[in-house]
C-alpha cells in the first residue's frame, strides 16, 4: 500500500538529514574537498585569456618582445583567424608545436593565420626565436 504523503515526509527528512550533513561537513571538513579535483577540471585551463568571439577574429600583437595578449580562448571547431602584428623592428614568429602551425612574420609587419580550433585543451604558443615570447591557446 503506497501512502504518497508519508513517503512525501520520508523524502524530506531525508533531505533535511543530508542538508544538514553537507552543513556539518563543509564547516569540519577539510578545505581541499570543496575546491577539490571536480571544481578544478571543471574551471577554464587558462585564466585572463581573450575570446576570439563569434567572428573568430582575433590580433596578436608581438611587441618589445612579448606577445598581447599572452592567452586567447576559442571554441573547439570553429574557423580562427589570427593577425599577428609584429610592432618589433626584429623577425618574430609564431608557432604552435601542438597544431603543426608556425608563421615567420618580418619586422614591423603583419601576417594572418587561420585554421579550425582543435578538440579542447591548452595549446601553447612561441616565438622560437625568443622562447620567453609565450602565450597559450585555451579551446573549451
Ligand atoms: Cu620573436
Amino acid at each position: 500500500m503506497t501512502r504518497p504523503g508519508t513517503a512525501g515526509i520520508t523524502l524530506l527528512a531525508a533531505l533535511v538529514a543530508a542538508l544538514s550533513a553537507a552543513a556539518c561537513g563543509s564547516g569540519a571538513g577539510p578545505p581541499a574537498a570543496v575546491g577539490g579535483p571536480a571544481a578544478t577540471a571543471a574551471a577554464p585551463p587558462v585564466t585572463g585569456a581573450v575570446p576570439v568571439g563569434r567572428s573568430g577574429k582575433v590580433t596578436l600583437v608581438a611587441e618589445q618582445v612579448a606577445w598581447s595578449p599572452a592567452a586567447i580562448r576559442m571554441t573547439a571547431g570553429q574557423r580562427v583567424t589570427i593577425v599577428i602584428a609584429n610592432r618589433d623592428a626584429i623577425e618574430h614568429d609564431f608557432t604552435v608545436a601542438g597544431l603543426g602551425l608556425r608563421r615567420v612574420v618580418r619586422g614591423e609587419r603583419r601576417a594572418t593565420v587561420s585554421f579550425v580550433a582543435p578538440p579542447p585543451g591548452t595549446y601553447h604558443f612561441v616565438c622560437t626565436l625568443h622562447p620567453l615570447m609565450k602565450g597559450d591557446i585555451a579551446v573549451l
